[in-house]
């Protein structure tokens, strides 16, 4: 391309401060080096995990800061020791990266690369450099993916190759929406045919979790969130039942109980609060119970529930985007949406032109959007 090896001046959203909202800005973005590629992104969605940045929830975020993990595009070029794409491919970022060589990597019941930005503890690429500026300012790298960037840069362990003819404008919501919650049931949980399950937050990622316990083929689905204008979705996605815990006096974990008479299978936290947590833990059964956390809290939180709730045999786990593999998964998981296999398009209730991702931020901050596309 004739970009390659130039700095591209394109449209990007600058966070420039924890607490406001993203600002359209023109940004300079360096080419890739040695092991990295250029992509130009073609479709991003909104995640809440965005939001958490921007509203300054997560400790170890630096500002200036372009956020956006959930794209797809093209690649544009190619550092000298690429081999996994080359221009012309299409692709999605990863938000856990792939080295392929680190013991997590060749540990098939992980996804934890340990080359990831997590360790590192700061939003930089690898070298410890930015590929962003903007204004003569340094911009920081959120996850190695940065997708709210028309062109943006990252590790090679951190994106995968897919079929060019999947729609780039739908399978964006692979990079982690979908993924997360889908994988959570599936991969993470390994939800059991006839299985009852309980979905605690029915955003993108927990009806993404609902679709996943239904093609498990569990029996019952309850989905629970006090906003009652996502129950439609969810029933129309599978879920059998919606509740709102507005509508009792007494704790949800109990009305559960007296709806299954012993707990849910499986319970899944996609609201990303330490109550409903426990309130998820608690409505999981207790003599066999698992309850998987998915949501993601603010920083300094911390989880606390008597050990009895465990100790009879419940399971606590965790998941991260749904513990796939996300270098080798993604790629069959787009195979099985052009195979129909999966309904990802239910999830995305707006599409806006980037230039609107203010009015996108807006609409999930009123609750009336399940993911808001951009395009570029
Ligand atoms: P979302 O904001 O679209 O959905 C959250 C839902 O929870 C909404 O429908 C709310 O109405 C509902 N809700 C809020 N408070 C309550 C409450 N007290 N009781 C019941 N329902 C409530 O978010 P999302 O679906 O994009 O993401 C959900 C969480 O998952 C969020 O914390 C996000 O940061 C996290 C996440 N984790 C991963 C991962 O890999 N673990 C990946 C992506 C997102
Ligand atoms: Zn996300
Ligand atoms: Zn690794």
């Amino acid at each position: 391309m004739a970009t390659a090896g130039k700095v591209i001046k394109c449209r990007a959203a600058v966070i420039w401060e924890a607490g406001q909202m993203p600002s359209l800005e023109e940004v300079e973005v360096a080419p890739p080096r040695t092991d990295e590629i250029r992509v130009k992104i073609v479709a991003t969605g909104i995640c809440r995990t965005d939001d958490h940045v921007r509203a300054g929830h997560f400790h170890d975020i630096d500002y200036p800061v372009i956020v956006g993990h959930e794209g797809a595009g093209i690649v544009e070029s190619v550092g000298p020791k690429v081999t996994c794409v080359k221009p012309g491919d299409h692709v999605i970022p990863l938000c856990i990266p792939h080295c392929g060589e680190c013991v997590s990597c060749l540990n098939p019941k992980t996804n934890f690369c340990l080359k990831n930005h997590f360790c590192q503890s700061q939003n930089l690429m690898p070298d410890k450099t930015s590929r962003f500026t903007c204004k003569g300012k340094r911009v920081y790298h959120f996850l190695w993916t940065s997708t709210f960037s028309e062109y943006t840069v990252m590790p090679e362990a951190s994106i995968t190759k897919i079929d060019n003819a999947a729609p780039l404008e739908k399978v964006c919501l692979f990079g982690c929406g979908f993924s997360t919650g889908y994988g959570a049931a599936i991969s993470s949980a390994k939800v059991e045919p006839g299985s009852t399950c309980a979905v605690f937050g029915l955003g993108g990622v927990g009806l993404s979790v609902v679709m996943g316990c239904k093609t498990a083929g569990a029996s019952r689905i309850i989905g629970v969130d006090i906003n009652k204008e996502k129950f439609a979705k969810a029933k129309e996605l599978g879920a059998t039942d919606c509740i709102s815990p507005n509508d009792f006096d007494k704790s949800i974990d109990k009305v559960i109980l007296e709806m299954t008479g012993i707990g849910v299978d499986y319970s899944f936290e996609v609201i990303g609060r330490i109550d409903t947590e426990v309130t998820a833990l608690a409505s999981s059964r207790l003599d066999s119970g698992t309850c998987v956390l998915v949501g993601e809290p603010p920083s300094g939180l911390e989880l606390a529930f008597i050990p009895r709730l465990i100790v009879m045999g419940r399971k606590l786990i965790g998941s991260s985007l749904g513990g796939w593999k996300l270098k080798e998964d993604l790629p069959k998981l787009v195979t099985d949406y052009m195979n129909k296999k999966c309904n990802l398009d239910a999830l995305i209730s707006h599409t806006l032109p980037f230039e609107k991702i203010v009015e996108g931020f807006g609409l999930l901050h009123a609750g009336k959007s399940i993911r808001c596309v951009l395009l570029f």
